[in-house]
């Protein structure tokens, strides 16, 4: 069963997983090369044992299908996910003049009077990237990851750049039997230098039986926080290339390098999983859409979505 695939991977970190500590200095418990299988056809798979902010792996998937590395879009339909690294960034740069904002990740939780200067900064800084554009320009970028090399891979030879994504469909319309049906997301020359090295670093699809599937290789799992919504927009990319290529959908694959659950995060994981589990939702994309890039927010439905409460944790920066 779907949700079960998780949260058995779930129960296997808690008590099997390595004590590792992390570039956030937070410490986890930490697997190497774990999979989970999930069957499209048996309904999408947004988990049911908490509330997952389906509004926000929608824009953060069509913010890749753009291209964008910009994380101006992404505020611009008020999703938030993203901020922390170019704000980083930003704290960090000899351009910022304000309060020190050093280890905000970890003081913020600590202290309650930089939490508030933090949220103060954070505000302004959002506020600039939306209304300043050279300011978003030098500061909102998250660098070489995803929708860049998604869509705008560098191309040495003719100083153009390759669309991965246009290829790709059209690649699986005229050779469904492929075996090189690829989307790459880790450039060695560039990527290390980004806000976030890409954390989904490659995908392949493949076609049987009128079905498409995908399995995605992902270096690093955040289990609580960034998985859900990872399987729910692979899920989506997924959904959305099968109903541009005329194909089912089959299942999506999930495989992950470093699977962790953060320190900050088990008392959370752990009351989750004393959560029933529901019936899983149906996804409704607009059947009109006729290219991959033309899917907009109110083109992508979810369906009987019946879910357990958020519960909330802080994010490792
Ligand atoms: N860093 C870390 N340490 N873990 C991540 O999962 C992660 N994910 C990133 C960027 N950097 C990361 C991009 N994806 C949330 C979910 C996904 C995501 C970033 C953040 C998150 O905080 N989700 C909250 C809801 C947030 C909200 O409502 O604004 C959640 O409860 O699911
Ligand atoms: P790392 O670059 O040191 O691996 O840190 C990245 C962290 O972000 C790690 O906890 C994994 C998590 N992450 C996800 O789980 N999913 C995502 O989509 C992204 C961007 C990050």
């Amino acid at each position: 069963e779907n949700e079960a695939a998780y949260l058995n991977l779930a129960r296997y970190i808690l008590q099997k997983g390595t004590t590792k500590m992390d570039r956030t200095q937070t410490g986890t418990r930490s697997v190497f090369g774990a999979q989970m299988r999930f069957d499209l056809s048996e309904g999408f798979p947004l988990l049911t044992t908490k509330k997952v902010p389906f509004g926000l792996i929608k824009s953060e998937l069509l913010w890749f299908l753009r291209g964008d590395n910009n994380i101006r879009f992404l505020l611009e339909h008020h999703n938030h996910i993203w901020d922390e690294w170019p704000f980083k960034k930003w704290i960090e740069s000899t351009d910022y003049q304000g309060p020190d904002m050093t280890d905000f990740g970890h003081r913020s939780q600590t202290d309650p009077e930089f939490a508030k200067q933090y949220q103060q900064q954070k505000q302004l800084f959002v506020d600039r990237i939306l209304s300043d554009d050279s300011f978003s320009k030098k500061f909102g970028n998250i660098g070489d990851v995803y929708g860049k090399l998604w869509r705008r891979w560098p191309d040495a030879h003719d100083n153009g750049s390759v669309d991965q994504i246009s290829r790709l469909i059209s690649e699986i319309k005229i050779n469904p039997d492929s075996r090189r049906l690829i989307l790459t997301a880790w450039d060695p020359e560039t990527t290390p230098l980004a806000a976030l090295p890409s954390c989904h670093v490659m995908s392949q699809f493949y076609v049987a039986e009128g079905k498409i599937s995908l399995q995605l290789y992902q270096r690093s799992g955040d289990f609580f926080l960034g998985v859900p919504f990872n399987i729910a927009s692979y899920s989506l990319l997924l959904s959305m290339v099968a109903a541009q290529t005329g194909l089912q959908v089959g299942e999506f694959i999930h495989t992950i390098g470093d699977a962790h659950i953060y320190n900050n995060h088990i008392d959370q994981i752990e009351e989750q999983l004393t959560k029933p589990m529901h019936q899983l939702p149906v996804l409704k994309l607009n059947p009109d859409i006729n290219s991959i890039f033309d899917y907009t927010m109110k083109d992508i439905k979810i369906e009987n979505y019946i879910h357990e409460d958020p519960i909330k944790a802080p994010v490792a920066v």
